[in-house]
């Protein structure tokens, strides 16, 4: 077989032979999982013609396969099975939801609960409309003024479900949670997994959230949005032709399209149907400090006050895992943090605010009567279960012995955690609850002891997520919650939030979903002190007001290893302008707090902080933008100067609102003229 080399992308022909006739950009990969060959790609049905394009398939859909569909009812009409128990026929329902919001979903002919009555004619003048091929076998959605959103060829089964759409142009934004490696998507065949995962950001890796969104910005320069609701561990594939195929290992395949037609009303389009972001409350506009690893309160004290001493503008310190007695949540070292609750008062009489770290896990394994979040906790029933459905799911993570896992989808469990939060208050007079770990993370694979090998746990297609397993550093996926299975409710654990105080609280969360902005703040993980993940940063902050969460930053100069003076000072800079300002370090690193290196450093951080902090009424109105009409807070060139192609992939300078630049120097020995 001739290889194509990658300039032929898109227009070139894998080989001479007949199977080769479907140009390889627009192939769709019909052998997702790893391991293709021409045998078993034949024997699903599907076309063998070998690529050496990278990642390019060479198991691919004929072009003439999937379902051909109508408004009302969808008969399969290829041999193709992918994972096997197909599902026929299925129903497709679009609703015209607002002028520019479309929702279209794709359910089981047979489930009551999904099917509901579907409008044929628009009821309200929409800016789209829907248009069906003569055969049903394609469907668009139009943009009445100009562009298309064409719909392409859906798989069914049991536990696979899987859609390609054709997107209008290149330019590509959002998916998450992944560390990418630049805001506009490489479309040369990239595939991102989705499933929340304790994971360090790592490019392609699935990471802490999950957000099945992206944005295209047409060639016109009128941008639309598509969601794709569901839970499930899933994955997109962005191919060059250019095209997107979801694949998701359950519910149901429910899509909204936001009609745009500018970035900004995209996303205003979208957090109007997801939930607009909070409010934050003034104070934790400030800067934060935080790290893992004060080996004591004294420690914390003594940076404190070199904060004061240097007069770097300071308003939040947060407190980890350090601070509890042995890592148990609800408790403090009466011994290392002897004192913490007269300092963490002392700190409010000074106008300053305290964070302190929450894990979602409690140890089972304290003498009884003497922990009261598990006794209490196995009083009222709120763990994560067995599959049997009874006996709590046991797994190991930061606290001595084994753990249990609340379950935050029982309102019972939200009564519970609410209880200790307010009891716990009146030992620590905490202003903000950061909760980590709500992937949620498990240091084994599956709880005690391991999981049972059926479908669930051990479904036909695993989506490219790390290790190609739904249970490595969490739970069984056929444990049970309120909601259903962990199989379908796993992503959504980090979601649920809980509010601190009742007024004006401020919630940090590690694991977010679609909707987590309404609640919480969100850090960008364990990112790395080096110079390219500080650039990345910017990519991150800038998806996440795309996911309608724009109170985010990443842990200035960097989590992992130790900083350097000169990457730190930058870090700094850039870190005085992200939404969410904390620098934050890993147990074992040196000391990385504005005020440790000395003089000179401590006044370029003032300097720069004291622009955020001459800025903060702007950023607290960019901040109301978005909580009532949805705007994002930082966003990208683009968004401001769309019909300028060459913003499409600019990502090393960003925007707050529309009238603010901040342009980081983001290299290693630069010098500004
Ligand atoms: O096992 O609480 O991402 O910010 O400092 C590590 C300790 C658990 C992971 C978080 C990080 C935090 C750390 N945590």
């Amino acid at each position: 077989m001739t290889a194509v080399p990658p300039s032929a992308l898109g227009h070139s022909y894998g080989s001479s032979t007949e199977q080769c006739t479907v140009p390889v950009a627009r192939r769709v990969d019909c052998h997702p999982q790893p391991g293709a060959t021409q045998e078993n790609c034949e024997a699903r049905g599907c076309t063998w013609c070998a690529t050496d394009i990278p990642n390019a398939p060479s198991c691919f859909f004929s072009e003439d396969s999937g379902y051909g569909y109508s408004l009302v009812t969808l008969d399969k009409r290829s041999t193709v099975s992918l994972f096997g128990n197909d599902i026929s026929p299925i129903v497709m329902d679009v609703e015209f939801q607002t002028k520019d919001r479309l929702r279209f979903k794709v359910s089981i002919l047979g489930e009551d609960a999904i099917i509901r009555p579907t409008p044929h004619q628009p009821t309200i003048d929409a800016n789209y409309d829907v248009e069906f091929s003569p055969d049903s076998s394609r469907f668009q959605v139009k943009r009445k003024s100009t562009g298309t959103v064409p719909l392409v060829d859906m798989f069914f089964s049991n536990q696979y479900l899987q859609i390609t759409t054709a997107v209008p142009s290149t330019s590509v934004y959002g998916f998450g949670e992944q560390e990418h490696v630049s805001f506009k998507h490489n479309m040369d065949f990239v595939t991102y997994g989705m499933f929340s995962r304790d994971q360090a950001p790592t490019p392609l890796a699935n990471l802490y959230g999950v957000h099945p969104f992206y944005m295209c910005v047409e060639d016109d320069s009128n941008a639309h949005g598509v969601l794709l609701l569901n839970s499930n561990a899933q994955d997109v594939s962005l191919s060059p032709n250019p095209s997107l195929t979801f694949r998701t290992i359950g519910g149901i395949l429910d899509f909204y399209v936001f009609l745009g037609p500018t970035p900004e009303n995209v996303i205003q389009q979208y957090t109007e149907a997801i939930g607009r972001p909070h409010m934050p409350a003034y104070w934790s506009l400030g800067f934060h400090l935080s790290r893992w690893g004060y080996p004591s309160l004294d420690v914390v004290k003594e940076t404190v006050e070199r904060m004061h001493q240097y007069d770097i503008p300071f308003d939040v310190q947060h407190f980890d895992i350090d601070y509890m007695d042995r890592r148990l949540d609800f408790t403090y070292d009466k011994t290392n943090y002897a004192g913490l609750p007269e300092y963490i008062k002392e700190l409010k009489t000074e106008g300053m605010h305290s964070v302190i770290i929450l894990d979602p896990f409690i140890s089972k394994d304290e003498e009884p009567g003497t922990y009261r979040p598990y006794d209490l906790g196995q009083e009222m029933g709120v763990w994560i279960n067995n599959s049997d459905g009874v006996t709590p799911a046991i797994g190991k993570s930061l606290p001595p012995g084994y753990s249990v896992f609340p379950d935050y989808t029982n309102p019972r469990t939200v009564e519970w955690w609410t209880q200790l939060c307010l009891e716990f208050k009146d030992v620590l007079d905490y202003d903000g609850i950061w909760i980590d770990m709500n992937e949620p993370s498990n240091d084994l694979t599956g709880q005690l002891p391991g999981c049972a090998a059926n479908d669930i746990n051990n479904p036909p297609y695993i989506p490219s997520i790390t290790g190609r397993s739904l249970s490595q550093k969490t739970l069984c996926p056929d444990s049970k919650t309120y909601l259903g299975e962990h199989y379908n409710t796993h992503s959504l654990f980090g979601c649920v939030v809980q509010q601190a105080t009742g007024k004006r609280a401020f919630v940090l969360s590690r694991s977010t979903f679609v909707g987590s902005g309404k609640h919480a703040a969100h850090w960008l993980g364990d990112n790395n002190s080096k110079w390219k993940d500080m650039h990345y940063s910017i990519i991150g902050m800038l998806e996440f007001n795309l996911f309608g969460i724009p109170f985010v930053g990443a842990d200035i100069c960097g989590f992992n290893s130790n900083t350097t003076y000169e990457l730190c000072l930058r870090w700094t800079q850039l870190g005085s302008f992200y939404p969410f300002s904390r620098n934050h370090n890993a147990e074992g690193n040196a000391a990385q707090d504005p005020a440790v290196f000395g003089a000179q450093f401590a006044k370029i951080a003032r300097s720069a902080l004291r622009i955020r902090y001459s800025l903060l009424p702007y950023l607290y109105t960019l901040f109301f933008e978005s909580h009532v009409h949805g705007n994002t807070v930082v966003r990208s060139l683009m968004h401001e100067f769309t019909s300028d192609q060459q913003t499409h992939g600019i990502d090393t300078a960003f925007l707050w609102g529309p009238a603010f630049m901040v342009a980081p120097v983001l290299q290693e020995a630069s010098t500004i003229i």
